[in-house]
């Protein structure tokens, strides 16, 4: 039995659970809340000593870090293969989820969506000068994955992989932001696929649940 430890609202731990949905494997949430006041428990600290979500328990397997999970999860178990069957598609899938890691995910979800979605529900003021300073390094990241887009109608094929699994909740996160939603205007293949990807019932299975 796969657990997976972290809560619904993380975009990593989507991902994880988009690449368990599709591959039909069955798994627990068990929930972590890392921005409880007091944070997470020694326990889970002691599994992840950088205190993130998600985990993945597979029996006395434990993983962190999402691309080793999200590898995991296709390489250990049936259904459809997440991975492209070349080398070349599969270094570009690797090339797209260090580029979702190291350039998309603080700018897309922190400085944009969080800054403009979320502090604005809460009634706290929009950071403008963090939205405006993170519009061109969201505008490069749009262009990069327009650019690398090997596929159709996912991002390196005909069949979701690991990459789709990986992006689709950054990107989907950030399209609710207005920025986000016109920024996508401007990469065409980019806002198809994400419209797709978000028809597809793991995207639905994962949604998280709205607080009360
Ligand atoms: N490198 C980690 C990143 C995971 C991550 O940043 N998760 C976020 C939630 S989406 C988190 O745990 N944030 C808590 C924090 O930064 O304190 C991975 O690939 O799993």
């Amino acid at each position: 039995m796969i657990e997976l430890l972290g809560a619904d609202y993380s975009v990593y731990v989507r991902s994880a659970r988009l690449a368990l949905e599709e591959k039909g494997v069955s798994y627990d949430l068990t929930p972590i809340d890392i921005f409880a006041p007091e944070g997470p428990s020694s326990a889970y600290q002691t599994l992840h000593p950088f205190g993130k979500i998600p985990l993945l328990k597979h029996g006395d397997f434990h993983l962190y870090e999402t691309p080793a999970i999200l590898r995991y999860v296709d390489e250990a178990f049936g259904g459809p293969a997440l991975q492209p069957a070349t080398s070349k598609l599969r270094a570009r899938m690797a090339q797209i989820q260090s580029i979702l890691d190291a350039y998309a995910y603080r700018t897309l979800v922190w400085d944009i969506y969080v800054e403009r979605v979320v502090k604005t529900r809460e009634g706290a003021p929009a950071d403008e000068v963090r939205i405006a300073s993170a519009l061109g390094p969201a505008r490069t990241v749009l262009a990069a994955l327009e650019t690398l887009f090997e596929g159709d109608p996912f991002l390196l094929g005909d069949l979701p992989s690991l990459a789709d699994c990986h992006a689709a909740p950054m990107l989907s996160l950030f399209e609710i932001a207005e920025e986000g939603e016109l920024l996508l205007k401007g990469t065409p293949r980019l806002a198809a696929w994400l419209s797709l990807f978000k028809s597809r019932a793991s995207f639905q299975a994962t949604a998280p649940v709205p607080p009360d």
